[in-house]
């Protein structure tokens, strides 16, 4: 076949969303990466004939399954559980599982599809899945959780393993619910082997990876500004969210000088003119777990800060954003505001939080921009260690893992530079450079291979 023969990127794209009815946020994110790998890939005929970018916008399987579950008034209750195995080119299959009533294949298939390019930007040798419920555990009591999970994990585990797909938490899902889950898979195998991260200490966790996705997005933010000249020191910054990944981000901000000022949930967000300090991020992080209180008790406590009702942060302003709640959560009209308020730097600790418009919006005003693929990818380098610790029954001390985390948050940078160079200027396109770093190394193992 001929270069010219190829077919043309909307063609490939009407193909992806004939395959795919309805599946927006899936064909939302296959769009995102196919703009720049599509452009990188036009002289190079190899990955037209073996179809790649194809090939890995088709997930290997998709498994949806039912959970049953009886809550705390003896009704049975059914939801739907998933996992998507993206593909597995560069290692067993690895990524999250999202508890959440928003939950769809789409989103699944989203997640997994950009869990592919992440993880091969790690440079870890972890392929891309992802996985979760509709379940929605707020307001559950920890017993219902548990016999959710247990449930769910009673169909899963067939589809998993140590050297196959290692799920990890993601929204919904933390240390209660991975413990939950790990108990079950352990019980019904008799097996106890690293197959899900994010474990507690006590049982094959990792220090640092509750952390790392928060903190590896605010060093990514700390990379992109010391590369323009700049850096994290006395930044003003807004933070979405206020789960496991926004807390971790502020903390962060804090130990690098900078001066978080919101944090949010689905209900609205809260400005603190102050700055929200350690004390403060503490009572936060308190109150969301062991009450599983709203962000907006936090002005109760905090009398100077003010709680906006069914608003997102994004009009507060400030000069580095970290969106760090879910997808679709900043549009090009909030990310107009940003530039115009004087926001120099975005880094994603959620996944595609920023739309594709947005995300246009900020490259065209050369805004550092971090995607969540590059800028979040802290959290499964963290969960690779796990596995690494798991596989060797070792231990290791939190200053390597801390040194570890900061060294693949650069590693990362590092790639984004080698194919983000945008000519005629020093600016940095993050995000193609993410798309081509990541892409080019999956396709390479593939190519590998043949037609498999
Ligand atoms: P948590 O469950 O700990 O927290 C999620 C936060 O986001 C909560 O504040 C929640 O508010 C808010 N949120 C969730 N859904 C919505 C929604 N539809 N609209 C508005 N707010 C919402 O999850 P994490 O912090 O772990 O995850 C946050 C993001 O980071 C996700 O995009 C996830 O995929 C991504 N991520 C997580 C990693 C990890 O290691 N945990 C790794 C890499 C990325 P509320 O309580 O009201 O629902
Ligand atoms: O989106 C993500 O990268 C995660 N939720 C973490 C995945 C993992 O396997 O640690």
């Amino acid at each position: 076949m001929a270069v010219s023969d190829h077919v043309g990127f909307e063609e490939f794209m009407e193909g992806v969303k004939k395959r795919n009815p309805g599946q927006t946020e899936f064909i939302q994110a296959v769009r995102e990466v196919s703009e720049d790998v599509f452009d990188f890939i036009s002289d190079k005929e190899e990955y037209h004939e073996y179809q790649i970018l194809r090939r890995i916008a088709e997930p290997d399987r998709v498994v949806s399954f039912r959970v049953c579950w009886e809550d705390d008034q003896n009704n049975i209750r059914v939801q739907r559980g998933w996992r998507v195995q993206n593909n597995n080119a560069i290692g067993p299959y690895k990524g999250g599982l999202r508890f959440h009533p928003s939950v769809t294949e789409s989103v699944l298939k989203f997640l997994a599809f950009e869990q592919t390019f992440k993880n091969s930007l790690t440079g870890l040798p972890m392929g891309g899945g992802k996985g979760g419920s509709n379940f929605n555990p707020k307001g559950k009591s920890d017993h219902e959780v548990m016999r959710f999970c247990q449930s769910f994990m009673t169909e899963l585990y067939r589809h998993v393993g140590d050297d196959v797909d290692i799920p990890a938490g993601d929204i919904g899902v933390g240390a209660r619910e991975i413990g939950y889950m790990f108990g079950q898979y352990k019980r019904i195998t008799n097996q106890f082997t690293g197959v899900l991260t994010g474990k507690g200490l006590e049982y094959g966790g990792s220090r640092v990876r509750t952390e790392a996705t928060g903190y590896g997005a605010v060093y990514f933010a700390q990379n992109m500004l010391e590369q323009a000249g700049n850096g994290m020191d006395g930044k003003i910054c807004v933070v979405s969210g206020s789960g496991n990944v926004a807390t971790h981000a502020v903390e962060k901000i804090l130990h690098l000088g900078g001066k978080p000022v919101t944090l949010s949930d689905s209900q609205g967000f809260i400005h603190d003119p102050d700055g929200i300090d350690h004390e403060k991020l503490q009572w936060v992080k308190e109150h969301k777990t062991r009450t599983r209180g709203r962000i907006s008790d936090y002005v109760t406590a905090y009398k100077n800060a003010t709680f906006h009702k069914g608003q997102r942060p994004w009009g507060v302003p400030c000069e580095v954003a970290f969106p760090c709640a879910t997808q679709n959560e900043l549009n090009a009209e909030e990310a107009r505001t940003l530039v115009d308020n004087g926001c120099i730097a975005v880094s994603e600790g959620a996944n595609m939080p920023t739309s594709l418009d947005g995300a246009h919006l900020f490259r065209d005003a050369k805004v550092l921009f971090g995607p969540g693929k590059a800028a979040n990818a802290g959290g499964v380098a963290l969960s690779g260690l796990e596995m690494s610790q798991n596989s060797a029954r070792l231990s290791w001390d939190e200053n390597r893992l801390q040194d570890h985390l900061k060294e693949v948050m650069a590693g990362i940078h590092e790639r984004c530079l080698e194919h983000g160079g945008v000519a005629g200027s020093d600016h940095i396109d993050y995000v193609r450079g993410s798309n081509i770093a990541g892409f080019v190394k999956v396709a390479k193992a593939m190519l590998a291979y043949g037609v498999v």
